[in-house]
């Protein structure tokens, strides 16, 4: 599946860089393309010029609102970037007619932070734009949900982000969530390695888009998946993880025919081991139950695949998730490992967001009684003053 991606914002264009990273990687590896048009809005200037792999020139990296901020951001402000790019979301669209092959994409990607300003305020703007000048094709969004000590200190986080999951949830065909805090949990260090944790969010996209696209015949699977099958799978609130488990290594290819047989047995489970490390890897917490619709994509090497795998793999998640309808496929990838990529999609349950809406109903409530409260003081104050003559 190839997709044109769009990053809004600071983390929104971090991200969409790594995609143009991924990109790269599977022309060189795989001899395909998955994002060919990448692009960055923003209304920073020098969040976009610290992009490395998105082409530099004005058509891939756009600034919008720049008379009114000019050039430093909105400031967390996400009703301003939504009038920002009310007012320039033109300049994407004509970006995107300049582009050649845009047509040839098979779905939109926008990518936005939910707690700052521009992305958040940007992303349902500008889908709602791209949604009305291109019918045919699904537009999703992946939507990065902010770190606990952001939720706890700063309430304008937690409303940006409920209203943004609002909003974008009405007009795209997906979200993805991923929640920054998971990728702390999993490892401590990354809090100050933002760039890892957004390599950890793109990378599970890689074999999820390659596997359709590959033609060479040596990186076909028996089963495979293509643009159709995640089009029909991915809709609604969706999650989605990559597992690794890592093969024995071998000295010799021959090896593999004299396994011995205890070890065959234990073949068929490696799948299942990866399928439960890409659930614990999953971008939200959420429960298998609750979804619909699943697509997982298992990559390793073709000897090491066998129809057991395939097999224990899909009855692992038929028990887990008794409701979804699933779809899944084989892909030959890297060499040492059995890796699981897995799609939750339609997902009718996520804590988190539940969580964000009933803290944002809150904040809105505190806000407007302190606003009342504040106006009622300067009331009073005026009033105290009215006997006094004026200048
Ligand atoms: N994973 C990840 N999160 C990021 C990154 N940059 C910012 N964030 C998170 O995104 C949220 C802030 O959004 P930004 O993208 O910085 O804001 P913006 O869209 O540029 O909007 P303004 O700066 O307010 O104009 C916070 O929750 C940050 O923790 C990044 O590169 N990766
Ligand atoms: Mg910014």
């Amino acid at each position: 599946m190839k997709l044109t991606v769009i990053g809004l914002g600071q983390c929104g264009s971090r991200i969409a860089d790594q995609f143009a990273r991924l990109d790269r990687k599977a022309q060189v590896e795989r001899k395909t393309r998955l994002a060919p048009n990448v692009f960055a809005v923003n209304t920073d200037q020098a969040d976009l010029t610290g992009l490395r792999y998105i082409k530099k020139d004005y058509l891939h990296r756009i600034i919008i609102g720049l008379r009114q901020t000019l050039g430093h951001g909105v400031g967390k402000i996400n009703e301003l970037g939504a009038e920002l790019a009310r007012e320039d979301g033109d300049k994407l669209i004509d970006a995107m007619k300049a582009e050649s092959g845009i047509y040839e994409s098979h779905a939109f990607l926008l990518i936005a932070g939910t707690a700052g300003g521009t992305g958040s305020g940007a992303i349902p703007i500008l889908a709602q734009m791209i949604k009305e000048r291109y019918l045919s094709k699904p537009i999703y969004a992946l939507v990065v949900l902010p770190f606990e000590h952001e939720i706890n200190s700063e309430a304008r986080s937690v409303f940006n982000t409920a209203t943004c999951l609002k909003s974008i949830y009405d007009v795209v065909d997906a979200v993805f969530l991923a929640d920054n805090q998971r990728y702390v949990r999993k490892d401590a260090s990354l809090i100050n390695n933002i760039e890892k944790i957004n390599r950890s969010i793109a990378m599970p996209f890689y074999d999820l888009l390659c596997a359709g696209e590959v033609t060479k015949h040596k990186h076909v699977g028996a089963r495979t998946i293509d643009a159709g099958d995640l089009i029909a799978t991915i809709e609604g609130w969706t999650a989605l993880g990559l597992g690794r488990t890592e093969l024995p290594a071998l000295r010799f290819p021959w090896e593999i025919k004299k396994k011995h047989f205890r070890e065959k047995a234990v073949e068929s489970f490696r799948g299942s081991q990866a399928l439960d490390a890409s659930i614990s890897d999953l971008s939200i917490n959420c429960d298998p139950k609750d979804s619909s619709k699943i697509i997982y994509a298992i990559s390793g090497p073709p000897k090491e695949m066998n129809m057991d795998m395939v097999k224990s793999i899909s009855e692992y998640l038929k028990e887990i998730a008794p409701n979804a309808l699933i779809r899944g496929g084989d892909f030959p990838g890297e060499k040492h490992f059995i890796d699981v990529t897995l799609v939750l999609s339609q997902l009718s349950s996520v804590p988190k967001i539940e969580m964000f809406y009933q803290k944002a109903l809150q904040y809105a409530t505190d806000n407007k009684i302190q606003i009342q409260e504040i106006q009622n003081k300067i009331q009073s104050l005026t009033d105290l003053g009215k006997g006094l003559p004026s200048l």
